[in-house]
């Protein structure tokens, strides 16, 4: 059942699908999950805050992805407070399969700020952590789900130190990797705009890109600081299938905001984060799920088709294109710092 008929991503009725009493255990807030499919469940990978007000993460597993959810009785992947990177803390994991294995993306909230740490698991049951991928500060980071021409690829958004005081804005950056190990060819890729748009000054991915026949789907957040706090909204970008340096066409307007009183009210008001989306692919229908306030978790439907023709309506360069379109204004907005 959905609401917001006349919106690009409807709301559950049932939203929110899982909050802090859900828990087996004392929690504060669920929130910011990953997910993926893994065999007839869909699971998701919960950033749980505890009332230490540090923050694991826990699996939530259920067969229909709305309903009657099975949560893991103890922390599922517990941070490992020894190790510097993980002192403060594990938080909003990003989920991409790949190969036989499921790559989790995960913020560490270390000593030296948040940065960016990989760990892989088949099951959920057991993870493997895969090391350190960015230095603080640096969060909201994916892999996509393939390499190109033998490289991983990732999204990630790194903060300098001027960001807020001198104006200089927090990007998406793209990096490459032979072995996920060591990083290169860096590159801006959706730049914070300025001003009063919505997305000036900071921008950071939302859910993994996902590969559509249109190309990669990217859903970024851009975060609006008002004389009462921030607002955390949405909007889309898409990205050449072969060669996802290459932006296609970004949207120039958020498809997705704060509105109910569960995402206008909690521990961090208005705030909608998604970390993780799934596509049907005989349907072309996408379920989002989404931390909502930094409280409980949400779900929204949309059709992707609907989704990219508004891309294509509402382009950053201000004309409206036929979808297939590359426009030249979107691809050049990037700014190429290293070429190898
Ligand atoms: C971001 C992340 C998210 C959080 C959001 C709003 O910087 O830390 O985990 O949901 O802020 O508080």
């Amino acid at each position: 059942m959905e609401v917001d008929k006349h919106q690009l991503f409807r709301r559950y009725a049932g939203n929110p699908i899982l909050v802090a009493d859900d828990w087996p255990y004392t929690v504060n807030a669920v929130f910011n999950p990953g997910v993926v499919r893994h065999g007839n469940d869909t699971i998701l990978l919960v950033r749980v805050e505890d009332r230490s007000g540090l923050s694991h993460l826990g699996v939530a597993r259920s067969n229909d992805g709305f309903t009657d959810w099975h949560i893991d009785t103890e922390p599922s992947f517990a941070a490992d407070e020894s190790r510097f990177e993980e002192t403060w803390g594990i938080e909003d994991p990003r989920i991409t399969p790949c190969e036989d294995e499921y790559m989790i993306v995960y913020t560490g909230f270390s000593r030296g700020g948040p940065l960016v740490c990989l760990a892989s698991t088949r099951d959920f049951r057991t993870f493997e952590r895969r090391g350190v991928l960015m230095v603080p500060e640096d969060k909201d980071a994916a892999l996509f789900p393939c390499r190109f021409n033998g490289r991983w690829g990732l999204l990630h958004r790194p903060v300098s130190a001027g960001s807020g005081t001198t104006g200089v804005g927090a990007h998406v950056w793209l990096s490459w990797s032979p072995d996920l190990r060591h990083w290169g060819d860096h590159k801006v890729l959706i730049h914070a705009r300025e001003g009063g748009w919505w997305d000036a000054n900071k921008v950071g991915l939302g859910p993994p890109p996902l590969l559509t026949k249109y190309g990669w789907l990217v859903l970024y957040h851009g975060v609006r600081v008002t004389a009462s706090g921030s607002i955390y909204r949405l909007g889309l970008a898409l990205l050449d299938r072969d060669d996802p340096g290459n932006m296609l066409v970004r949207g120039n307007e958020w498809i997705f905001g704060p509105e109910r009183d569960y995402e206008r009210s909690g521990d961090v008001p208005d705030v909608v984060f998604p970390c993780g989306w799934l596509l049907d692919e005989a349907q072309q229908s996408l379920r989002l799920y989404y931390g909502a306030a930094d409280t409980s978790i949400c779900v929204a439907t949309a059709n992707l088709d609907e989704l990219v023709e508004h891309l294509h309506r509402h382009c950053i360069c201000g004309y409206a294109h036929a979808v297939g379109y590359r426009c030249t204004i979107a691809a050049s907005e990037p700014i190429a710092i290293s070429s190898g």
